[in-house]
């Protein structure tokens, strides 16, 4: 019970109630959200946050996703929320409406402004008429944020639609702990990003240190902001602590900071998390993803995997039809287990190599499953595909090592024989549940499909899912 209308389920109608009915394995815990998962009510407001903690301590907690908890030693008082994204001033029907037309040339709408747990700040003045806005010229403080004499775990989830951000905090520091709800090695700094649609992070933010304001400030990033929005502010600093001089719309801030921005792409994963991994998966599976303005389509930008633009199933959703009933606008990728009897213990280990050859970056999330990112390639230029059925290794990578150590001008020893035939360095893998693929580039993917049913994998960015860049995944 995932939500994914046309899936898993038909929409919940006006009127009507649905009940999920899902067990959380005892050994997930971390920052999750709901969001609808139908059209495009997600931009209009429909989501929340969903937190799992994790059970009291016992030694019986086991498996891939069992927690360190080696952090409590951190010891936070107050454990809070913040969602945030980007914001449009008018119904998401008619920011898609706009986005789906040959005169958009595939230019993602931009937002007008942001969101903090619902409440945000204009200046009203900016207000078009045409986009009206309940503006109340009221400044926005993040005041519940202010602890000042101990640490609190903030979970930032980004619910936007479009932009990523990067989240700075001015005269504090925090220590970052898990990223999509997965430990990883923490890491101490004032500011970390890009976290793109979808993605979640969590952060131990310690006292201020001083006297003085702080406050937060939100860097949405321009990636996807390729026409001018005139009446937006990508750049926003809230206070936390109150101080009547502070001027939540100076986006001055002090760059005398001893740390270096976090970025996400790089934090690695707890080792503790990395032991399940295999040097080889049993199957690999390779898709190309574009958005696509053909004549055919009247320039119109669709998202496709492969040579299909995704549309959720009408009547019966895919989780109740055999699978030769499922309409064209389904790529289906299959898998199963390998060995049998099936089984849980049997599950197979799936490798998906994922090419966007879009001129944008797209953030991917995959439902019912956290997958390892093994590698993510930008080029430096051109295009960096990858085919594992054709190509000798993954382009941005070495050849592998081979157990043969001819070239070796070490002796040969024993452990040479163990030495794994990977191209991929797998004690830097991250264990994600969304990932964020550059533009023309690449990510390797692997994941033990372990979670029978059927799954979208998609982009994060609404109104590149709603224009069909989605696939399945099929895990019998
Ligand atoms: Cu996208």
């Amino acid at each position: 019970m995932d939500g994914a209308v046309g899936v898993t389920q038909q929409p919940i109608l006006p009127g009507t109630t649905f009940t999920y009915n899902f067990t959380i394995p005892m050994d997930q815990s971390g920052t999750f959200w709901y969001h609808a998962h139908a059209g495009l009510s997600r931009a209009d407001g429909l989501y929340g946050g969903l937190i799992v903690h994790a059970p009291a301590p016992k030694s019986t907690v086991r498996g891939l996703m069992a927690r360190a908890d080696d952090y409590k030693q951190d010891g936070y008082t107050k454990d809070l929320l913040l969602l945030v994204g980007d914001w449009y001033h008018r119904p998401a029907d008619q920011i898609y409406a706009w986005y789906m037309r040959a005169g958009s040339f595939g230019n993602e709408p931009v937002p007008d402004s942001l969101l903090v747990n619902g409440r945000g700040q204009f200046d009203c003045s900016m207000a078009a008429p045409a986009r009206p806005v309940d503006c109340t010229g009221q400044k926005m403080d993040l005041s519940f944020l202010d602890t000042q004499h101990s640490t609190s775990r903030i979970r930032i989830v980004n619910t936007g639609s479009l932009a990523g951000f990067t989240l700075e905090f001015q005269d504090r520091d925090f220590k970052l702990v898990q990223v999509d709800s997965v430990d990883v090695v923490p890491q101490d700094s004032n500011s970390a990003g890009i976290l793109y649609p979808g993605q979640r992070m969590d952060i131990l933010l310690r006292p201020s240190n001083r006297e003085q304001a702080d406050s937060m400030t939100i860097h949405l990033d321009k990636e996807c902001f390729r026409y001018p929005n005139p009446v937006l502010t990508s750049v926003q600093t809230f206070p936390i602590s109150s101080n009547p001089n502070s001027n939540p719309l100076d986006h001055s801030y002090s760059s005398s900071s001893p740390y270096t921005s976090i970025s996400l792409s790089e934090v690695a994963t707890a080792p503790s998390l990395l032991s399940a991994l295999p040097d080889k998966a049993e199957q690999t599976h390779v898709v190309y993803t574009k958005i696509e303005k053909l004549s055919r389509n009247h320039n119109i930008p669709y998202g496709f995997f492969n040579r299909t633009s995704w549309k959720p199933q009408t009547g019966n959703p895919l989780i109740q039809l055999p699978q030769e009933q499922w309409d064209e606008n389904q790529l289906v990728m299959s898998t199963g287990p390998s060995i049998s009897p099936p089984g849980p213990d049997n599950a197979t280990w799936v490798d998906l190599v994922v090419n966007n050859l879009d001129d944008n970056g797209h953030p991917f999330h995959l439902h019912g499953h956290h997958f390892y990112i093994l590698n993510v390639y930008q080029p430096p230029i051109g295009w960096g595909a990858y085919n594992p059925f054709t190509d000798a290794y993954p382009p941005g990578l070495p050849p592998p090592r081979t157990s043969t150590a001819s070239s070796s001008t070490e002796p040969d020893t024993d452990t040479d024989t163990n030495i794994p035939n990977t191209p991929y360095d797998l004690t830097r893998a991250q264990l994600r549940d969304t990932v964020h693929i550059p533009r023309r580039g690449y990510a390797v993917l692997r994941f033990r499909a372990d979670n029978p049913g059927v799954w979208l994998f998609h982009c994060h960015i609404l109104w590149h899912s709603a224009s069909g860049m989605a696939m399945l995944v099929h895990v019998k």
